[in-house]
C-alpha cells in the first residue's frame, strides 16, 4: 500500500541540477509577472524552431565549472563542511557545499526574513510550503527541466505514485518535490552484532522468533560485550519491530491499521496476534530484558 503524504516535509532540490535551477529561478520568481512572460516567448520560440536552445538549457549546469551550493542539513547534529562525506560529494560531484545547520524551524525562518536564503530547503508542513511559494522564498522547479535533468526520480515517482506531480503543483506550477512515505514497501534488514553473538555462544544469526528471544535474553544476562558489568540491553524501541512482524504486525505497515480479514475491515491493532506479540514484549520488559528508557 503506497500513500502521499503531502502534510509531510516538502524537499526542494534533490539534485545538483535542481540546487542550480533553484538558484536561478529564484531571481526569475521574484519578478512575478515576468516569469509568465518569459515562459510565453520560450513556448512560441519552441514550436517555431525546434531545433534551437531549449529554453531550459539556460538553467543546466556549465561543464567543468565549480558551484558553490548552501546546503541545508536535514541532521539533528550540526554537520561539518569538512566532514568525510560532505568531501567526498563535493569530489564526486565537483561542487563546494556549504552546509547550513541549524537549531530549528525558528532559527530557519529568521534566516530566510534576513534575506539569508540556503540553496536547498526542507520545509515541514504543507501550509509551510504553500506560504514560501507565495512569499517567493523558494523558486518554481521547471517541469521539463526535471525531466531533463532528473529523468529517473520524474518517471520513477510518477510511475510508484500516479499522480504525484500534478498533486504536487502549487497554479499548475512545481515548487518541491514531496517526500512520499511507502507503506511496507521494503524490507527491513536486521543487523546483528556479530562479536556479541558469538560472545554469547551463537555461530549465526537468529532465524526464527525463539532464536531471537534467545539471543536477546542472552544479550541482557550474559555479559556481551564482556565488561563483566551488568550494563547491556537485548533491545529497544525499533527491535520490538522484530517481534510484532513475527506475528504478522509490523508496527510501520498498514496491516496494523485497519486491513482487510476474512472478508472483513478490521482494525490491525487489536487482533490475536498482536496481543500475543504483545504479552511477550511484556514479558520480556518485566524480566529486563528491553531497555526502561526504550520510549524515548
Ligand atoms: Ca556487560
Amino acid at each position: 500500500m503506497r500513500k502521499l503524504l503531502k502534510l509531510l516535509p516538502f524537499l526542494l532540490v534533490l539534485t545538483l541540477f535542481f540546487t542550480l535551477t533553484a538558484c536561478q529561478q529564484a531571481n526569475i520568481s521574484k519578478k512575478g509577472e515576468d516569469t509568465q512572460t518569459d515562459s510565453k516567448a520560450a513556448d512560441s520560440s519552441e514550436t517555431s524552431k525546434s531545433s534551437e536552445t531549449s529554453p531550459i538549457d539556460k538553467f543546466m549546469p556549465t561543464e567543468g565549472k565549480k558551484y558553490k551550493i548552501n546546503w541545508l542539513s536535514r541532521q539533528a547534529q550540526p554537520v561539518d563542511n569538512d566532514a568525510p562525506l560532505v568531501q567526498y560529494w563535493n569530489e564526486k560531484f565537483n561542487v563546494e557545499l556549504n552546509i547550513v545547520n541549524v537549531s530549528d524551524a525558528n532559527a530557519l525562518n529568521v534566516k530566510i526574513a534576513a534575506g539569508d536564503i540556503p540553496d536547498t530547503l526542507i520545509i515541514t508542513g504543507y501550509e509551510n510550503f504553500v506560504k514560501m511559494a507565495e512569499d517567493g522564498v523558494i523558486a518554481e522547479l521547471e517541469e521539463e527541466l526535471l525531466k531533463k535533468a532528473a529523468p529517473n526520480m520524474y518517471v520513477g515517482l510518477e510511475k510508484e505514485v500516479p499522480g504525484y506531480w500534478e498533486e504536487n503543483k502549487l497554479d499548475g506550477k512545481i515548487y518541491g518535490i514531496s517526500s512520499v512515505n511507502f507503506w511496507n514497501a521494503y524490507r527491513q534488514p536486521i543487523i546483528w552484532r556479530g562479536d556479541w553473538l558469538e560472545n554469547i555462544g551463537m555461530t549465526k544469526a537468529p532465524s526464527n522468533l525463539d532464536e531471537v528471544v534467545d539471543a536477546l535474553y542472552k544479550f541482557t544476562k550474559n555479559d556481551p560485550d564482556q565488561n563483566g558489568k551488568d550494563d547491556t540491553y537485548g533491545c529497544s524501541m525499533s527491535g520490538l519491530d522484530l517481534i510484532y512482524s513475527a506475528y504478522g504486525y509490523f508496527p510501520r505497515s498498514g496491516e496494523i491499521f485497519w486491513h482487510e480479514r476474512d472478508g472483513q475491515v478490521v482494525p490491525g491493532l487489536i487482533q490475536p496476534e498482536v496481543k500475543e506479540a504483545l504479552t511477550l514484549i511484556n514479558k520480556m520488559y518485566k524480566d529486563g530484558v528491553i531497555d526502561p528508557e526504550f520510549v524515548t
